[in-house]
């Protein structure tokens, strides 16, 4: 199965960035850090390469911290970039490092003492207005666990010389590698109504068996784990209400892990590693090359067949 959400709105705003663009100094990028490059919005980096950039990493206190500091290294690597990795509903830190950051990476306008423009961007649900009502104090901007709360572009004046924008949480029109969709799904960026919680289930327990083995056990009272993808949901149906007619519902079963998973109940979790994510992506490759020669082959047939016709 492959998950795919792009509604209009997206593509509204989409359009609405790009208008914006010319104005912005630095951009703030939010990636959960549970997924940092499954949420990294291709259309958000293509437009945005000649800006410096802010990668926060949200939710880090429902990530694996060791994970985190993979991708923290891993992303600094990338010229013009700071990383930074928290939970954006506390205003801790945050409140004095943005400013002080955004000034660092826009030295001509900070020098000036003239106004820096920041673009808060990212996919749906990652905590783009939670970070922006942090930062300015108050409730300024609309939040809620579900993707697409925000529906229009505001902005934020800071006291500090710095004016924030919110935009829409946007994906992009093709997810291209399958898991990519299962992440964005298990971390909310994707509305429930589009998901098969069948499916996603057992793409969680299947990853979630070997690499983070200690939270289900201690979640779901066992002392040694199923051996495979099918008898964990059938353990979490046993155990968490999810037997429907004495038979395992398997649906009910992956909305149950899911949420699980959702609220950290499972202990802090990342679903992807920067290894894992290189093979993926020489996946991607792969099969677009295969793609491109499949649509080679059919263009030369067709175009051999219009010659063939035009012989007789
Ligand atoms: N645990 C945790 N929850 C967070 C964090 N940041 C945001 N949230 C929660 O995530 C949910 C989504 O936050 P929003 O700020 O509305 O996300 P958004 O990116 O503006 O979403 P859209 O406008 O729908 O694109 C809310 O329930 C927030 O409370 C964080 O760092 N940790
Ligand atoms: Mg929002």
């Amino acid at each position: 199965m492959s998950i795919q959400w792009y509604p209009g709105h997206m593509h509204k705003a989409r359009k609405q960035m790009l208008e914006l663009l010319p104005r912005i100094d630095v951009l703030v990028e939010i990636l959960d850090a549970r997924v940092p490059h499954s949420s990294q919005n291709p259309v958000i980096a293509e437009a945005c390469t000649h800006l410096p950039v802010i990668k926060l990493l949200s939710k880090d206190d429902l990530a694996d911290p060791a994970m985190t500091q993979a991708w923290q290294t891993h992303f600094e690597q990338q010229d013009n970039t700071r990383t930074l990795a928290v939970d954006l509903r506390m205003p801790g830190k945050l409140k004095s490092l943005i400013p002080e950051l955004v000034r660092k990476l826009a030295p001509t306008k900070a020098e000036q003492n003239r106004t820096i423009n920041v673009l808060v961007a990212g996919i749906p649900n990652v905590g783009k207005s939670t970070f922006i009502n942090t930062m300015a104090g108050r409730p300024a901007a609309k939040t809620g666990n579900e993707p697409a709360v925000t529906k229009a572009q505001q902005q934020i004046n800071l006291e500090d010389g710095v004016i924030l924008f919110d935009s829409p949480g946007m994906l992009w029109p093709k997810l291209e590698h399958n898991n990519t969709g299962f992440r964005l799904a298990a971390t909310s960026a994707i509305k429930n109504t589009v998901i098969d919680f069948e499916d996603l289930g057992l793409y969680l327990a299947d990853y979630l068996l070997p690499n983070y083995p200690e939270g289900l056990k201690e979640r779901y009272g066992l002392k040694s784990l199923p051996k495979d993808s099918l008898g964990l949901i059938s353990a979490v149906c046993q155990r968490r209400g999810g037997m429907k007619a004495n038979e395992v519902d398997y649906y009910k079963g992956g909305e149950i892990l899911v949420s699980d998973f959702r609220a950290a109940r499972l202990g802090r979790i990342t679903l992807e590693t920067p290894e894992v994510i290189a093979q993926e992506l020489l996946e991607v490759e792969q099969a677009r090359a295969l793609k491109a020669e499949r649509d080679a082959e059919k263009e030369a047939k067709k175009a051999l067949k219009k010659a063939g016709k035009r012989h007789t």
